[in-house]
């Protein structure tokens, strides 16, 4: 132990998990953005809400700041510690509390991993529906505070839908319970939804207490190929107005080319500008119009070829595809781009955004893909191997400052669902207006009077 900051810290927690060797600080102080160089004073390990309450009043007496961390899944910067900050980490405080089945809630630590929850819900006959490729590494305290949303929002909502309640231990070291599980509670201010989305800087979440589904019918998966974007909001509509779905996906060809590149199994003998992927309930009466709706969207020559999946295998073959991007182009660390605008005013803003990336990257590999049903598409521009990183990053904020400039056109956000972090902090504005950014300031204040709750994320002091 090297900093002697730390030695107050050991005296009032001498059962903390505490680590400091630099393999763990590198571990602990980065997220997926793979950007900054990681520089914690240490990560902590708590193992209850009364060891993150002393941790939090020890860090303002030293005046250290604090990132909360979960899976450090994240894509915008959030989690990353590169200032000296005490990470502390929710990882071992990651069980199932309690399970009610009369309000169909389950209450976990905020460090459960996503997938670990989806288990529980199921073990127990219901769902809890919020999904994405992360499932396994991300926690539900990170879904929390990014609002999470995933590949099935278009059916269930995003993560905030599904938070009956949660307690945080804001910036003042005190516990706060918020929405205890109440359906109803028209007491005031919701802070429970000031949490979600606040990014760890309002405090770290504890625990929370989560509404849980009916479990989702049977599905079937579809892929589709599609000549062109238009096409796409085309197939959209169409599907929408005669499937149940449970999800509608798209990704372009340049996307196609890279999961397959990561081993993922091509799909057709040729390829194609545009692929949606689409899960829709299943039964004989739905695969009939399945299989009418496709045979409509072949007519009006919005689709050129499609399967659908036989079986689960198949299902999960098929989604593959989509869910594998990511990961398929980490090694690039891609330039992320992730926003949104009203599902009405997508044709007008992807048309607008094509022509301008098209004119901006005339050399840079841009792959496209999202959540084309909930108006939000994510963007990663591919940093070419020879290219220097720093030279990299300030040619895609130039260009993202004119995307934040249609999306102020088109009344969208510049974060859909990854959250603000480090990499959109300069953009806030072009979603947020000033008088807004102030109320979100003052209620910082309050919450984090000293300042230490993740600074220099999602706006400055
Ligand atoms: P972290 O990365 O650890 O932290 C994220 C932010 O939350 C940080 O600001 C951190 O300080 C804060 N935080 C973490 N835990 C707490 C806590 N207990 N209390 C207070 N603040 C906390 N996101 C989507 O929305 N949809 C997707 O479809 C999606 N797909 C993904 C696929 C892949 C392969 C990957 C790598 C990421 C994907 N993500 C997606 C992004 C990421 O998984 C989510 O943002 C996720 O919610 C982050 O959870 P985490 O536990 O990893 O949080
Ligand atoms: C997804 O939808 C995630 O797959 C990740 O939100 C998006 O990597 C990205 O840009
Ligand atoms: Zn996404």
């Amino acid at each position: 132990m090297t900093d002697p900051r730390l030695a107050g810290l050991v005296q009032t927690l001498p059962d903390l998990r505490l680590l400091t060797d630099p393999a763990d600080l590198e571990h602990y102080g980065r997220d997926w953005t793979r950007r900054w160089t990681p520089a914690p004073l240490a990560v902590a390990l708590p193992s209850s809400v009364a060891q993150v309450q002393a941790i939090v009043r020890w860090a303002r007496g030293a005046g250290v700041a604090i990132v909360p961390s979960g899976g450090r899944t994240g894509l915008s910067g959030g989690a990353v510690a590169a200032n000296g900050e005490l990470v502390v980490s929710l990882e071992r405080m990651n069980r199932v509390l309690g399970f009610d089945p009369v309000d169909r809630t389950l209450t976990v630590q905020a460090g459960t991993p996503l997938e670990a929850v989806q288990n529980a819900a199921r073990e127990r006959g219901l769902a809890y529906p919020v999904d994405f490729a992360a499932r396994g590494s991300c926690s539900i305290g990170g879904n929390i505070a990014t609002n999470a949303g995933g590949i099935r929002v278009i059916r269930y909502g995003n993560t905030r839908e599904w938070v009956a309640g949660l307690k945080l231990v804001d910036g003042r070291g005190e516990l706060l319970d918020v929405g205890r599980g109440l359906v109803k509670n028209s007491s005031g201010y919701d802070l429970r939804h000031l949490t979600v989305a606040s990014e760890g800087t309002l405090g770290i979440i504890v625990e929370a207490t989560l509404r849980l589904a009916d479990p989702p019918p049977p599905t079937s998966v579809m892929l589709l190929a599609l000549p062109d974007f238009e096409a796409l909001m085309q197939v959209f509509s169409t599907l929408r107005a005669r499937l149940r779905l449970e999800a509608f996906e798209f990704l372009t060809d340049r996307a196609l080319h890279h999961v397959v590149a990561h081993g993922a199994q091509p799909p057709f003998a040729e390829t194609y500008p545009f692929y949606v992927v689409t899960e829709f309930a299943a039964g004989e009466a739905e695969e009939a119009a399945a299989l009418e709706a496709f045979e409509h969207c072949v007519g009006e020559g919005w689709v050129v070829d499609g399967v659908i999946s036989q079986s689960e295998a198949q299902a999960a073959q098929l989604w593959r595809l989509r869910e594998g991007i990511t990961e398929s182009v980490a090694r690039y660390v891609p330039y992320k781009n992730d926003v949104s605008v009203r599902i009405s005013a997508m044709p007008a803003f992807l048309a607008e955004t094509q022509a301008l990336l098209a004119r901006e990257y005339p050399h840079f590999d841009v792959v496209w893909f999202g959540h084309i049903g909930d108006g939000n598409l994510h963007i990663n521009v591919l940093k070419p191997d020879d290219m220097a990183q720093d030279a990299f990053v300030a040619d895609c904020e130039r260009v993202t400052r004119l995307l934040a400039g249609a999306l102020q056109r088109h009344g969208g956000s510049i974060s859909a669902e990854h959250g603000i972090g480090l990499v959109k902090k300069p953009y806030l504005s072009s979603t947020r207006s000033a008088a807004e950014i102030e109320v979100m300031r003052g209620i910082r204040r309050v919450l984090d009077p000293d300042g230490l709750m993740n600074p220099g994320k999602l706006f400055d002091p």
